[in-house]
């Protein structure tokens, strides 16, 4: 398997319940290096860039206003298959469909406000980093 790079979110619903601990220790025991990580308040503009590939879709509006609604904590992961492995240790967008033990059937809400998100191919991975991270800061 070849190493890759993927973008986390751990999304307003589960900062807001403290449970950014919970989900980092997830990451480590799933063998993830963090590469970069921070905490920050994103204004509607930029929830609206980063899911701008969402635009036509019904829930952009309220996605988005979901998104800037309070912290969330953007994390840049690496190992090998990341992009896969982090997708499984997720879940299913929906935690109704979710598997036993995946982050969203443990800790989702709803659809919506289903606790983290993760990139879905490698050039979307490239193109997430990138919006929240410059070269400097993944170490
Ligand atoms: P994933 O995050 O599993 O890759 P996407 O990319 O299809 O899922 O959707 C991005 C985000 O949009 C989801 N994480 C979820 O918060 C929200 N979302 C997706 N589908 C719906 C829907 N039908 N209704 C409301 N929100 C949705």
């Amino acid at each position: 398997m070849v190493m890759e790079k993927t973008l986390a979110i751990i999304k307003p619903d589960a900062t807001a319940r403290n449970i950014t601990g919970k989900i980092l220790s997830r990451i480590e025991e799933e063998g993830f290096t963090v590469k970069a990580m921070k905490r920050v308040r994103l204004a509607r503009a930029d929830a609206e860039c980063f899911y701008a590939v969402h635009r036509e879709r019904p829930f952009y509006g309220s996605l988005t206003s979901f998104m800037s609604s309070g912290p969330v904590v953007v994390l840049c992961l690496e190992r090998e298959g990341a992009i896969a492995k982090w997708r499984e240790v997720m879940g299913a967008t929906n935690p109704a469909n979710a598997a036993e033990g995946t982050i969203r059937k443990l800790y989702a809400v709803d659809l919506e406000r289903n606790s983290v998100h993760g990139s879905d191919a490698p050039e979307t991975a490239a193109v997430e980093v990138a919006f929240f991270f410059s070269g400097l800061e993944l170490v």
